[in-house]
């Protein structure tokens, strides 16, 4: 956009003089933000209806992303990042003497995710635009988004996240393409005109989704993508009572606050039976504008289904391809399959969702007819090949449940884990069967983040360094950072590395003082843990190496001081988790309150972690703490952000953690731990005995004693609870078993710290290998391998 200052600041001030009749100066804040948010929107408005347009013209295959789950982040300055413009904007706020960061954090943060699964999808939405690919969002408007979190006397309270309150500039209502999605009721095959059977429904619940359309603005390229979030309404003209309303109002109000677990509850199922019907209905309504034969859907459509959630697509698809297509069960599964693919994220239980074929059938007793023929045709298809028992075990259909996972991949022509070790992991144990039936369909996906976002953005002191040291390539292209290795001994360059990361430690240092009242030494190590609080994460892996640290402190050791920054949102309901936030902030108040302690270690427990404050904490990052017992992070992603920002990763050989090791080198980091094969052999001897390494290891003995001897004060039930959890139910998440290796892994790393030019090149080495997880290159590969769709725009070298 060849935008100058000067027309720039005109521009500004007669959007602000149109929106609230007066001028700049005399606006709030929030309206200044307000008023610079449309002129933005005004500003890619063009190119969003001529992306579109140009779509329709050349018929260019669609990737439709569905997702119950987005977290796009505040969204102006990556919008002015990606227009070309910021610096242009940004001269000219300043020359309107307008605080900029002030100006930013107007904007609210949409919190329509709990973590790593939404954050993805939002950086697959913003990676498919700068790729040039045509790549659509599908999701949920819910009306509070995830709760914000307070401490209060260390214990997580959680408060609504009312995030419409202020209008929300970057959407766009609309009504016209509003479709209606049915409820309940019941359904009969009746014969029709051309001899088949059609199904009529009776008594339905009617409820109204209005989809509310957000830019994805491709970066540099002019060209603008669509998330489309449908929220539910009840249907004009239908005679609805009070609590009618409010049940339909219902369906799109919440966003349910777990993480990696499922709530099973029924308002659930129905959220996700809304957005994938409201999103088939509109691709096909869409498609029909311009195709008559439905048979070609697979070239010109792709489906993505993003965990289970979404995945009755494959029913909802079928119906809609049987009832309104009137193509053969035979032909509509095959467009089905070929258009329909799935990403799985977890391998662990509680996540994998079921639902009870009563409650399906009540809701949606259409798609429970299909799925009862799914589950039919797929036994006697594969029986004779496998036996009654391999096809039992992975039927979509048993024992009274549906299961999403299995449906998801029998239905889908490709299905993918997150990291390479996850991948593997999903042929050798869950999806096991289905990987004898289906070996061709399954493939790994490594996920990736957007460096725009993590870097350009959120570390303008490390890009300007980087840019000085080889000019602006990497910012359209991150696998050009590689030759930024070439700088290993240019000791000017290391030093300059050292005083960037030092001016965003003060920064956080100051938020840490303003939100928490904690000092901090900025030259201290910052070593941070991101991420939701989850058993297997293991948290409190990390709060035992602080203990370490503290008897040693108390001991008259002499360590390099650290600052532990934490931030983690609990699942209201998830009881452990809780106790673990509470746990953390009272070894937070004892250390912090401890005058032995001053100087040399602190801890920082920041509330309300999300996309926002991401973004201070990343930058300022020294250490990046990735330590869930292997073989239990799916792949993990903030492992990337803290690396592309010169963290060393302190990590188990887990998910991505694997992938960061061979592309940093081993040097770079400290890995530590049991492997997964070695927990797998631990686990299935029966041989683990966490008492057994407390009663071996004193130090350990006393960190284990400290939850319930009053030296922390203020834990005495969560101290216990977690106690138990370790010696009683013995460690289920091998804690105590990693306790030592951690330690050790902890200790190389303040040996390296000693050594300034030696820790920068680390931190050199990480930044330098961090482009290949761009995930400009992730969705390019899903592009080449799943979904059949090119990029427009070119890619680099990140490819494989
Ligand atoms: C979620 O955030 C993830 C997996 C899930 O099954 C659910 Cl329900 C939510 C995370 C994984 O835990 C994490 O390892 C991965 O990086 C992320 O999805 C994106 O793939």
């Amino acid at each position: 956009m060849g935008l100058t200052k000067k027309r720039f600041i005109a521009d500004f001030q007669a959007e602000a003089l149109h929106l609230f009749a007066d001028s700049l100066e005399n606006l709030s804040p929030m309206q200044q933000y307000q008023a610079l948010a449309f002129l933005v929107k005004g500003y890619y408005a063009k190119d969003w209806a001529q992306t579109k347009a140009d779509y329709d013209h050349h018929q260019q295959k669609q990737v439709y992303y569905f997702s119950i789950e987005f977290l796009p982040g505040r969204l102006l300055a990556s919008n002015l990042l990606n227009l070309g413009i910021k610096d242009t904007v940004e001269a000219g706020l300043k020359q309107l003497d307008i605080d900029i960061p002030d100006l930013y954090a107007q904007e609210g943060d949409p919190g329509l995710g709990n973590g790593g699964l939404g954050r993805l999808a939002s950086a697959f939405l913003d990676s498919m635009a700068a790729d040039g690919m045509a790549g659509n969002g599908n999701g949920i408007r819910y009306q509070y988004g995830l709760f914000k979190q307070r401490f209060v006397d260390g214990y997580q309270v959680e408060l609504p996240d009312d995030w419409l309150r202020d209008p929300y500039v970057w959407e766009t209502r609309k009504e016209n393409r509003a479709v209606i999605v049915r409820f309940g009721g019941s359904v009969y095959l009746t014969p029709c005109d051309n001899g088949g059977l059609e199904p009529v429904y009776q008594d339905t619940d009617d409820v109204l989704a209005v989809p509310y359309d957000i830019a994805m603005v491709g970066h540099h390229n002019h060209m603008v993508n669509t998330m489309r979030l449908w929220s539910a309404e009840p249907v004009p003209g239908h005679a609805h009572s009070l609590a009618e309303k409010s049940r339909i109002n219902a369906i799109t109000q919440i966003l349910y606050p777990d993480d990696s677990d499922t709530a099973g509850q029924e308002l659930r199922l129905r959220q996700e039976y809304f957005f994938t019907s409201a999103g088939i209905q509109s691709i096909i309504t869409h498609y029909r504008r311009f195709h008559q034969d439905l048979h070609l859907l697979p070239n010109f459509v792709a489906i993505h289904i993003n965990d289970t959630h979404p995945a009755m697509a494959v029913l909802e698809l079928m119906r809609v391809l049987l009832d309104d297509g009137g193509l053969s069960w035979e032909e509509a599964w095959q467009i089905t399959v070929q258009t329909l693919s799935y990403t799985n994220h977890t391998l662990m239980a509680e996540a994998l969702e079921t639902w009870p074929e009563e409650m399906f059938a009540r809701l949606m007793p259409r798609l429970y007819q299909i799925a009862q023929e799914v589950d039919h045709r797929f036994r006697q298809t594969y029986t004779p090949r496998f036996g009654g028992e391999l096809i039992q075990r992975c039927a979509p259909i048993a024992d009274g449940y549906l299961r999403m996972a299995y449906l998801a991949v029998i239905g889908s022509h490709a299905v993918n884990g997150v990291a390479k070790i996850h991948s593997e992991l999903l042929k050798s144990s869950v999806l096991k069967d289905l990987y004898t039936i289906f070996p061709e369909r399954f493939n790994n996906k490594t996920n990736g983040i957007t460096p725009r976002r993590w870097v350009q953005v959120a570390n303008p002191e490390l890009s300007e360094l980087i840019d000085s040291a080889i000019d602006t390539g990497w910012r359209s292209d991150p696998s050009l950072l590689v030759p930024l290795a070439a700088h290993l001994h240019d000791e000017k360059f290391l030093k300059a590395l050292h005083t960037a990361k030092k001016a965003n430690k003060e920064k956080l240092a100051a938020i840490i003082f303003d939100q928490l009242g904690i000092e901090v030494s900025t030259n201290a190590i910052f070593d941070v843990q991101i991420k939701r609080l989850h058993a297997y994460k293991r948290q409190l892996l990390h709060v035992f190496g602080i203990l370490e640290a503290y008897l040693a402190i108390k001991n008259g050791e002499n360590r390099p001081s650290r600052v532990h920054v934490f931030g983690a949102k609990a699942a209201p309901s998830y009881r452990y988790a809780k106790s673990v936030i509470r746990l953390i902030n009272a070894v937070a108040d004892l250390v912090n309150n401890d005058p032995d302690c001053k100087g040399k270690l602190a801890v920082a427990f920041l509330p309300n972690y999300g996309v926002s404050l991401g973004e201070r904490i990343i930058p300022a990052a020294d250490i990046s703490e990735q330590i869930s017992m292997a073989g239990t992070e799916a792949s993990g992603t903030s492992n990337m952000k803290l690396m592309a920002n010169g963290a060393l990763t302190l990590a188990t050989l887990d998910g991505a953690n694997i992938e960061i090791k061979d592309a940093a080198g081993e040097d770079a980091m400290a890995m530590f731990g049991l492997t997964t094969p070695e927990v797998a052999q631990l686990k299935a001897s029966g041989q683990y005995s966490a008492r057994a390494i407390y009663e071996a290891d004193p130090t350990l003995h006393r960190v284990v004693d400290m939850l319930t001897d009053g030296t922390i004060p203020g834990i005495t039930t969560e101290g216990r609870e977690i106690q138990d959890e370790l010696l009683v139910y013995n460690d289920t998440y091998l804690v105590l078993a990693d306790f030592r290796s951690y330690v050790e892994a902890s200790h190389k790393l303040d040996a390296l710290w000693q050594d300034p030019i030696a820790w920068a090149q680390a931190a050199l080495k990480n930044i330098a290998a961090s482009g290949q997880f761009s995930a400009d290159y992730t969705v390019a590969r899903y592009g080449r391998d799943i979904w059949d769709v090119l990029p427009a725009t070119p890619v680099g070298h990140g490819g494989e």
